[in-house]
């Protein structure tokens, strides 16, 4: 009997106050899993707290910079104290800055990959001690289509979550045989506060020149939502991916996949 299930579980999603980790968090907290979520304002937690009530899920939040070791150390104790040893990661806490390269700040391109790409790599080696002790565990790390793709100003950003990918890889293949399962889930355009600059309306009224441009790219003719990542989450934190390993799920609407409409 294949198995969706992550009931016994304790999950940690990073950056889940709202956006994609909170949808995850969400669907795990529905298919059984124990939740914690972190992030680093006090506002954004309280208000994450109480959705997450709203909800009906007693979710664990804490406030923890991932970029920081002290605090993630302190996290991943303060989880394990609260709710037991952590099953399942998903890194996801991210941000993006968007400028032209040859005005990007070498300060803000590290910023962006110290949180996109070297945050995983201090959550993951928090967590994994833990889960060897187990004999298993699920690394979930959140890549991008830019793990695959370039576009103007996204310079930091796509060579954190091309980074993230191979990052991915490498811990699949160096703790595969401790029953640890590391896979990604590569998003496509995604209606969050993150992208909401590139859906704003045009003070004619008019849609975004950029929110045309993804519709008219995405065979599914529409920005994805957090909802959209909820099941492909849940089934590579659960057992039915036990032999998954390594792989970025891209969930994306088919827009890799296409060449674009002829103009
Ligand atoms: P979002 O709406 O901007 O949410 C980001 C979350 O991460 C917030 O909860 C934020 O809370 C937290 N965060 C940021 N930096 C942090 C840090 N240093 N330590 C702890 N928490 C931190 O982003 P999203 O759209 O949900 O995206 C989530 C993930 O999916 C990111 O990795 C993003 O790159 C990726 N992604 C997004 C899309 C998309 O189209 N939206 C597509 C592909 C991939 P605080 O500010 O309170 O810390
Ligand atoms: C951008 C967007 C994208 C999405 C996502 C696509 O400016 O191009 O923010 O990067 O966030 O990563 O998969």
């Amino acid at each position: 009997m294949v198995s969706f299930s992550l009931e016994g579980k304790v999950a940690l999603v990073t950056g889940a106050a709202y956006g994609i980790g909170f949808a995850i968090a969400q669907a795990f907290a529905q298919a059984g899993a124990r939740i914690a979520f972190n992030c680093r304002d006090e506002q954004h937690l309280r208000k994450a707290l109480a959705d997450y009530e709203a909800l009906g899920i007693a979710a664990k939040g804490y406030i923890a910079d991932v970029t920081d070791e002290a605090q993630v150390r302190t996290l991943v104790d303060n989880v394990t104290r609260d709710l037991g040893t952590i099953d399942i990661l998903v890194n996801n806490a991210g941000i993006i800055k968007r400028i032209p390269m040859l005005e990007m700040s070498v300060e803000d391109f590290r910023k962006v990959v110290d949180i996109d790409l070297n945050a995983a790599f201090i959550m993951a080696k928090a967590v994994l001690p833990g889960m060897i002790a187990k004999g298993h565990g699920k690394i979930i790390n959140i890549c991008s289509m830019m793990s695959e793709l370039g576009r103007e100003t996204v310079s930091a950003y796509a060579a954190a979550k091309g980074g993230l990918k191979m990052l991915t890889r490498n811990i699949c293949s160096e703790f595969g045989d401790r029953n640890i399962q590391c896979n990604g889930i590569g998003p496509g355009y995604i209606a969050t506060p993150q992208t909401a600059p590139l859906r704003e309306r045009q003070p004619d009224g008019s849609r975004h020149p950029f929110d045309q441009f993804i519709v008219s790219k995405t065979p599914a003719a529409r920005w994805g939502t957090p909802e959209d990542l909820m099941g492909p989450a849940v089934f590579l934190a659960s057992d039915a991916s036990n032999f998954v390993n390594g792989h970025i799920l891209y969930v994306d609407g088919g827009i890799l996949a296409y060449i674009g409409k002829q103009p």
